[in-house]
């Protein structure tokens, strides 16, 4: 009898901890057919707010759906295809996360070893591990925020610049460190750039190296690349357009960059049938150790509905499907890329403008379409 009321209370207190507004997780197997009227539907908001041109592609159990609404090309009047390629920002983290997996699992590093150990006298504090970078939870400050505090004026100074990692990290260190490594949440690309030094230290390699070999190669992803520092993206893609903060001022197309502020934190260029293949590759365990990938859906809290393990986030929608991925952000573009669990079920979905609040606000919606299978209210 004790054991019951103890096992009903624990249960009370579980489903009081859950978000506001979600449902309990659902169980396996039930999965509601993805709504493509409702997709679209959030599509065409996009674009009324403002984005060129928004797309979507589900990847659900090999059958492929599609929508795309507006251009890829101002210029040109041609229609956005959900074959065009495009930059998809920090979505490049999970790839980077998946790289260190990697070579953790080959013994190469430890997950709760200081950054230092391997990057002696980079960071001025040894309590920051690996973990911690993975997690945003170092501490580390975003230089990012500096750099773009004022958006167009921002862009235009780095569009042409390579930066070094160690100048990008130096620009986080004239920062106070934002919380105690391991205390809080605190998203950094510092974190990322990191991330993207272990990999070229513990390889002798450059990250595009060690991306082609372990992940763009060995899952045929031929629209992704890793061009840093050239400024082109190659072949057929949607040209992204920046959001001046001034109300009313002109688009910038910013296409054209170098992406050298980002690196290993968010300069991989990716199609959504690309971008479906690898989060689905990665959730059904074809990437990582399923140790690794344990590691990695291990999650921190972020708020409500959010959650954020090592390069992955989770996302919990009001149907209680959870599912797992990332959003990026880069000048011109956003993305939004998550699968379910088991991964059988992906969606990437694009909006060809950034710095847009409206229209970052209405591109969630697209999970509740492609996962729930209602309209979005
Ligand atoms: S921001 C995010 C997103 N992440 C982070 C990273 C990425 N992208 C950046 O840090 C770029 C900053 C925005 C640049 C610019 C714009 O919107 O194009 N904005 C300004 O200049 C504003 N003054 C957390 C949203 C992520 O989803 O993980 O990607």
């Amino acid at each position: 009898m004790r054991g019951a009321a103890v096992l009903a209370t624990a249960l009370l207190l579980c489903l009081l901890s859950l978000p506001a507004h979600a449902a309990p997780p659902a169980p396996a197997g039930t999965l509601p057919r993805p709504d493509l009227t409702g997709l679209r539907g959030v599509l065409r908001t996009a674009v009324a707010q403002g984005a060129p041109g928004a797309m979507a592609r589900i990847d659900d159990h090999g059958t492929v759906r599609r929508v795309a609404v507006g251009v890829a090309d101002r210029r040109t009047g041609r229609a956005l295809s959900d074959g065009d390629r495009f930059r998809i920002g920090s979505v490049t983290k999970t790839f980077s996360a998946v790289v260190l997996m990697q070579l953790a699992a080959e013994g190469r590093l430890r997950l709760d070893a200081p950054v230092n150990r391997y990057l002696p006298g980079l960071l001025p504090d040894r309590r920051i591990t690996v973990r911690h970078v993975l997690g945003h939870r170092s501490g580390l400050y975003d230089y990012a925020n500096d750099l773009f505090a004022r958006t167009v004026p921002g862009f235009e100074s780095v569009r042409r610049e390579v930066f070094t990692y160690r100048r990008l990290v130096g620009r986080s260190l004239r920062h106070p460190r934002t919380n105690r490594p391991g205390a809080a949440y605190s998203y950094s690309n510092t974190n990322f750039v990191v991330v993207g030094m272990l990999i070229e230290k513990l390889t002798g390699h450059t990250v595009r190296t060690e991306f082609q070999n372990r992940v763009f190669k060995p899952l045929g992803l031929r629209d992704t690349f890793y061009v840093h520092p050239g400024t082109r993206i190659p072949g057929r893609h949607a040209r992204g357009y920046l959001t001046p903060d001034r109300v009313g001022a002109p688009l910038v197309d910013a296409t054209d960059q170098t992406a050298s502020w980002a690196q290993s934190a968010g300069a991989i260029i990716s199609s959504a049938r690309d971008v479906d293949r690898f989060l689905s590759a990665l959730l059904s365990g074809r990437l990582t150790s399923p140790a690794s990938l344990r590691e990695m859906r291990h999650m921190v809290r972020v708020d409500d509905s959010q959650a954020y393990g090592l390069g992955l986030r989770r996302r919990e929608l009001s149907c209680g499907v959870r599912v797992y991925g990332h959003t990026g952000a880069v000048q011109g573009y956003y993305t939004y890329a998550f699968a379910t669990k088991d991964g059988r079920r992906s969606l990437t979905a694009l909006a060809t403008t950034s710095n847009n609040g409206r229209v970052l606000d209405t591109m969630p919606a697209t999970l509740e379409s492609a996962f729930c299978g209602k309209r979005p209210h």
